[in-house]
């Protein structure tokens, strides 16, 4: 988090993280798409519409003295791009890890997870965190995997967690994700603060 006390501006660096293909882009856009900010986002695809390095956008929100600024990244599942992982990560106030709720992608999810805990530690505890699980669509109820999956990261151990479900394809959830993130990070805010550019 970044004070600029000269124009009263606080600057948020939230990610999404996740396995490769499991609805970050689509979350992503679907939150831009939603503050009439879509064309703010950048993504660089590759040619099979893979997020090769990032997303990367930005969210401004004018508060009665301060406002918010929000750099909003998504980090690749990729192995081959894993080097451009660490810098996205410098500093972020926030996660939002979106797994495939899929039963057949139990491992996937949790190699990503485990690569996000590598790099922080027992850090990776005091970091607000909202575990989406995406796809929805796709399964029931949650699984034995999806639960599998919450027992094996030990959900008891973080300061600040919180399970959603969402379909990222019509932005169900994404919205309540985003916000119960906000709220970890800033307790006391409102967000029915107007955006600004
Ligand atoms: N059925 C279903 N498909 C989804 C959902 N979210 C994303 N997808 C699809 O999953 C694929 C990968 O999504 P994308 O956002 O590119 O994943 P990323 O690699 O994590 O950025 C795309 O074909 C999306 O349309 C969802 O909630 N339900
Ligand atoms: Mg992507």
């Amino acid at each position: 988090m970044i004070f600029d006390y000269e124009n009263k501006i606080l600057q948020v660096k939230l990610v999404y993280y996740g396995p490769a293909m499991s609805g970050k882009t689509t979350s992503i856009k679907y939150l831009f798409s939603y503050f009439n900010k879509g064309e703010k986002l950048k993504s660089i695809d590759s040619s099979v519409g893979r997020t090769l390095f990032f997303d990367f956008g930005v969210l401004n929100f004018k508060g009665a003295d301060w406002s918010l600024k929000f750099l909003i990244y998504s980090a690749t599942g990729q192995d081959f791009y894993a080097s451009t992982r660490p810098a996205t990560l410098n500093g972020v106030d926030g996660l939002i890890f979106v797994v495939d709720s899929r039963a057949t992608y139990i491992q996937h999810n949790l190699r990503s997870w485990n690569e996000l805990r590598s790099m922080f530690g027992d850090q990776i505890y005091e970091i607000p965190i909202v575990i989406s699980f995406n796809k929805s669509d796709l399964i029931e109820i949650l699984n034995i995997e999806n639960n599998q999956f919450l027992q094996l990261i030990d959900l008891g151990r973080f300061r600040y967690i919180s399970i959603n479900k969402t379909i990222a394809l019509r932005g169900q959830g994404i919205l309540d994700a985003f916000n119960k993130l906000i709220t970890f990070i800033f307790p006391q805010l409102t967000l029915n603060m107007s955006l600004t550019n």
